[in-house]
């Protein structure tokens, strides 16, 4: 594999940008938690953030992206605006999901975001779906379909793996391994715990990348595109990352090693690349705090919005639930 040259200081700012605005984001919602202004389940991206930024600036308007009920951040680096998102997060009418899916079935189908999903590996036969049909209209889609670590022990992985591959379909399978799922170890569920090297049997290109390097992530996620837009068939990155918080608002995070969080803590995202821009001369202090007050006001915006936002029509309950009588 080559090296690819830096990219120029204006995409990493971008970058760092996109990974502030997720994390003050999460930030923000968890403090509209404890007031009860967001309710049901909320599951924390924050410590992921270079995946879904890196990961997503790469791909195009037309493909299609397939996520988790962990979304947050895949939702706002695709480009979903906030105050959509955080209406959502509220439960209002003007949320990307018309305020029926809250935090864990974020959509868009204009931006081709085809959701959040509960159900652990539930996106993997919706985005080898999407991937089909593009294929069968020779449209030169992808479909990036993010899932955790957790799905590989599902068996929609292995079916899904199995027909993208044989079928040949343009798909771009992103697992992300936090090395959790929910309080299992990766290494206490799985006998081969490299994802990567499993992917690779169903006989498609496959790969690891450091998750926790928002560039390391956009230059895999460059290759790996032009190899499935170029007819290579699907291919499989698996992002080694780290949720820095619980797995949700209701676990109380009992079964990880604090020395191990702290470890992967020192190597968070934002402040390396933070670092990074300042060691080079792109980013001064000013500047930073010029970004951070940027964030910080798009925010309040949308809780602002958000807040005054109306509520669904209870007359109108019952719809998208039952068909119409024609
Ligand atoms: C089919 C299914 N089984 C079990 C669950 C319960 N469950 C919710 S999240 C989760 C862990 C998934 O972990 P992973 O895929 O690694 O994603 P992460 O939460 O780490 O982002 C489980 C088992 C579920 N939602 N769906
Ligand atoms: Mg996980």
């Amino acid at each position: 594999m080559g090296v690819d040259p830096p990219l120029p200081p204006a995409q990493r700012i971008e970058l760092l940008r996109q990974m502030i605005r997720i994390r003050r984001f999460e930030e923000r919602c968890v403090r509209l938690y404890s007031a009860e202004k967001i309710r049901g389940f909320l599951h924390l991206y924050i410590g992921e953030e270079a995946v879904a930024a890196g990961l997503l600036r790469e791909i195009d308007p037309a493909d299609a992206v397939v996520s988790t009920y962990r979304e947050h951040g895949h939702a706002l680096a695709r480009g979903i605006p906030m105050p959509d998102l955080m209406a959502e997060m509220f439960g209002r009418a003007t949320g990307c999901s018309g305020g029926r899916g809250g935090s864990m079935h974020l959509f868009d189908a204009d931006r081709r975001f085809y959701g959040g999903n509960a159900i652990v590996a539930g996106g993997l036969p919706l985005a080898v779906g999407l991937a089909l049909a593009d294929a069968m209209r020779a449209e030169p889609i992808v479909t990036v379909c993010l899932f955790g670590d957790g799905a590989a022990a599902e068996g929609e992985f292995h079916e899904c793996l199995n027909l993208a591959a044989l079928w040949h379909l343009p798909v771009l399978f992103a697992c992300e391994n936090n090395q959790y799922a929910m309080g299992t170890a990766l290494r206490r569920e799985h006998a081969v715990t490299d994802l990567a090297l499993r992917a690779a049997s169903y006989g498609m290109i496959s790969w690891p990348v450091d998750g926790m390097d928002v560039e390391a992530v956009g230059a895999a996620t460059r290759r790996a595109v032009a190899s499935i837009r170029g007819g290579g068939g699907p291919c499989f990155l698996e992002l080694r990352t780290y949720r820095f918080r619980a797995h949700s608002l209701y676990d109380a995070d009992r079964y990880r090693d604090k020395a191990e969080i702290e470890r992967w803590k020192a190597r968070d995202p934002i402040p390396r690349l933070s670092a990074e821009l300042r060691a080079s001369g792109d980013l001064d202090e000013a500047g930073l705090t010029a970004l951070e007050d940027a964030v910080a006001a798009e925010l309040d915006e949308a809780v602002a919005a958000a807040e005054e936002a109306p509520r669904e029509p209870v007359a109108d309950l019952t719809r998208h639930v039952y068909a119409e009588r024609p």
